[in-house]
């Protein structure tokens, strides 16, 4: 029996790597609410540079990042196109409605990609008796499509709506590095195709906390008030700040073997009696899988597999079970998985 855990819950699970403990601990600090963190303000620029915009605003989560972008791009009585299945409409508690007081409206979408025609059939005519429409959000990679990549034929044709609309495009990139290692579009080219990115340094690239928005001068500056009115603004936090420069300069090239072992999981649980998964699906570190199975329910393999060392989460929204692959589980992590699955189902 093994008292090894192997942590497929998420990839917001990652500790930090000791170079950015190191960092953290020497790192050069002022009140970043002041304006004077060098780290943070280094961070900014370095991540604002990456994205190809002007500026940057570095937050507590990627949450905050997401809200930041929704209040400041829209106003009262207006309406934001989202895709169904995804977290700033699903899993952000509710910020559109209770922070930006804004309608959202949720299309469908073949694996996180809305019908850009659909998207434009979808933008409000003038009306005094309907939402206006200002906003259209999407999310590469797409969580809840199993990490799915946005493709990016598919972006600009959004941002062509958007433009014959005078809509704001927002990308919801937390996980944005992993779609351009999957791809081999630098996270640039995406980043034009929207008005505003955030993306989170907390996730597959291994920061203990935080996320960027990135966007226009004039936009990050009204986000930074907006910021501090949801009480994000943080004084000495060039010690986080310190990771996050770590996480966009050591931490993205590695992304590519957390890809191979989700490909790796994936290919062997298929064929498991109970397991729904196409491989082929499988682009980035996430695998969602639909499960069924004669004798188990889903909660009930959960606990099995937690039993064998084996941490996953059901899926939001009843689509499945989700494995999360990242810097903190190797191969012999996969083979303890795969195991797992084999002295259940088989
Ligand atoms: N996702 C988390 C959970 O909230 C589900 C996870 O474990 O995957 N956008 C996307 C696409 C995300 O997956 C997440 C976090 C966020 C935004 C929010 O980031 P945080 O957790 O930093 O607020």
């Amino acid at each position: 029996m093994t008292n090894r855990v192997s942590d497929f819950r998420s990839d917001t699970v990652t500790v930090p790597t000791p170079n950015m403990r190191r960092a953290m601990a020497e790192a050069e600090v002022g009140d970043d609410v002041i304006g004077v963190d060098p780290t943070v303000q280094k961070l900014e620029t370095l991540a604002a540079g990456i994205m190809g915009k002007e500026a940057a605003l570095f937050c507590p989560s990627g949450t905050m990042g997401n809200a930041i972008a929704v209040k400041a791009w829209t106003q009262e009585l207006q309406e934001v196109i989202v895709e169904a299945r995804s977290h700033i409409f699903n899993l952000e508690s509710t910020h559109l409605t209770f922070i930006s007081r804004v309608t959202p409206r949720p299309l469908p979408s073949v694996r996180g990609a809305m019908d850009p025609e659909d998207v434009e059939r979808s933008v409000r005519k003038p009306n005094v008796h309907t939402p206006q429409t200002t906003l259209i959000c999407v999310e590469n990679t797409h969580n809840n499509w199993g990490g799915a990549v946005l493709p990016l034929d598919n972006l600009k044709a959004l941002r062509a709506v958007a433009d014959r609309h005078g809509l704001r495009l927002h990308i919801d990139g937390a996980r944005i590095f992993n779609a351009s290692t999957a791809s081999g579009v630098p996270v640039r080219d995406y980043a034009r195709c929207a008005d505003s990115m955030m993306f989170c340094l907390s996730k597959g690239l291994g920061a203990p906390i935080g996320s960027m928005l990135a966007g226009p001068t004039d936009f990050i500056d009204y986000g930074r008030r907006i910021r501090k009115a949801l009480g994000g603004g943080m004084r000495q936090v060039g010690v986080i700040a310190a990771a996050g420069l770590l996480a966009l300069t050591e931490m993205v090239g590695r992304l590519v073997e957390d890809h191979r072992r989700a490909e790796r999981l994936a290919e062997a649980i298929a064929a498991f009696p109970g397991v729904k998964i196409d491989p082929a699906d499988v682009q980035t570190n996430i695998l969602i899988f639909g499960f069924e199975h004669p004798r188990l329910t889903i909660p009930a393999f959960l606990g099995g597999l937690r039993e064998r060392g084996v941490l996953a989460l059901a899926a939001p929204g009843d689509v499945g079970i989700r494995m999360v692959t990242h810097k903190d589980v190797d191969d012999e992590d996969v083979e303890q998985a795969v195991k797992a699955f084999r002295g259940l189902l088989n």
